[in-house]
């Protein structure tokens, strides 16, 4: 072999040990490039042999060729591994000073509380609890049949337009929406098949409503079910009235009146005393005395029957009305929309 072809290829030995070295040694990416510039770049050591190449024999030129992209190989592995350690190691730093330590107490004493919502919410469960009813869960992404054709909602009511309800893009045209009340849960639990039912279901629902002091178009409702044998009227008459008195008070008066709704039969409105005048008459409750809160009534037999329940031995009641709407009433608070906006001198007078 001749003599310069002997120092090329030591020469190319060297290069890869110092390099090999190098990149085992180098502590950042910005060393790295350097490095990948200095061993692999186009003024490298590599390349300068590689245009020597020419000027070499047939035989030589093979053999230099060879060896040269052989050392490439080696290099660029070599690269690539400490790019990926490096990497890593960034992540790992990364993770380590991003970890926020939420039990930490704040050093001022000030501590975040449930929202009024929440606590509202988690009163009604206790009061239903104590009356011996079961929280169900429900589903905030519901199909037509649960939210409007199992509750007896014709085709034609206004509610299922796009217009009034928000209809989920699954390419089952206007069959998949978010729920716009927590009545489709009433379904779920008829279609359980285990009687009696007593059960509330307290959840988020969905309206194409403009934001505005009485209106969000992301509220929470609260749903009452009961079904068992001799359900009648009165038993939500009664009902109403001893969990509007445990929420607004024991002077708190009810009253129901004549209302429509599709999936109980007879309806109605129910209002409670103003919280304000208790009943006098004032500016909240435009001189009436009453508030609305909710609407109820007997569900109904279509409403049964669609799930299958033996009508001539169950019947039920069922209720359902607006958690900040109720929020706002016992508050006197001018405007829902104070509840959604996160202004923490609003929250945490609650
Ligand atoms: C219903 O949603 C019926 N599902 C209630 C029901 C259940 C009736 C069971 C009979 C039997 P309605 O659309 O009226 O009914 O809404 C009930 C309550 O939700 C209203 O009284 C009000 O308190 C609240 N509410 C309605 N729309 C909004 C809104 N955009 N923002 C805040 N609260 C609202």
């Amino acid at each position: 072999m001749e003599e310069n072809i002997k120092t090329i290829l030591a020469t190319l030995d060297d290069i890869v040990s110092k390099a090999s070295s190098a990149f085992d040694a180098v502590n950042d990416l910005s060393e790295l490039a350097s490095l990948e510039s200095l061993y692999l770049g186009k003024k490298s050591a590599l390349s300068e042999i590689k245009k020597e190449l020419s000027a070499l024999e047939v035989d030589s030129k093979k053999i230099v060729g060879e060896k040269l992209n052989v050392v490439r190989e080696v290099l660029e592995q070599k690269a690539r591994e400490a790019k990926e350690l490096l990497e890593a190691a960034k992540l790992a730093k990364q993770i380590e000073e991003d970890i926020c330590d939420v039990t930490e107490v704040d050093i001022d004493g000030v501590y975040g509380h449930l929202h009024l919502v929440t606590q509202i919410r988690q009163e009604l469960e206790d009061i239903f609890l104590g009356l011996g009813y079961e929280i169900a869960e429900g589903n905030e992404i519901e199909s037509d049949w649960y939210n409007f054709t199992a509750l007896n909602v014709d085709f034609d009511h206004p509610a299922r337009t796009m217009q009034d309800s928000f209809y989920l893009d699954t390419g089952e045209n206007g069959s998949i929406l978010l729920r716009t009340h927590t009545s489709p849960v009433q379904v779920h639990l008829l279609e359980r098949g285990q009687f009696p039912i007593y059960a509330i279901c307290p959840g988020r629902v969905y309206r194409r409503d403009t934001a505005d002091p009485r209106h969000l178009p992301v509220f929470h409702q609260i749903e009452g079910l009961v079904v068992d044998e001799g359900i009648g009227f009165a038993d939500l008459r009664g009902t109403v009235e001893v969990s509007m008195q445990a929420i607004f008070g024991s002077e708190t008066r009810t009253r129901l009146r004549p209302g429509y709704f599709p999936f109980t039969e007879p309806s109605a409105e129910f209002d409670i005393t103003c919280v304000i005048c208790k009943g006098e008459g004032c500016r909240t409750c435009g001189g009436q005395g009453w508030i609305e809160l909710g609407g109820c009534g007997l569900v109904h037999p279509n409403v049964l029957s669609a799930s299958n329940v033996d009508t001539d031995r169950y019947s039920g009641f069922a209720f359902g009305f607006g958690i900040d709407r109720l929020a706002i009433m016992r508050h006197n608070i001018l405007d829902i929309r104070y509840l959604i906006e996160n202004d923490i001198r609003f929250l945490s007078q609650f």
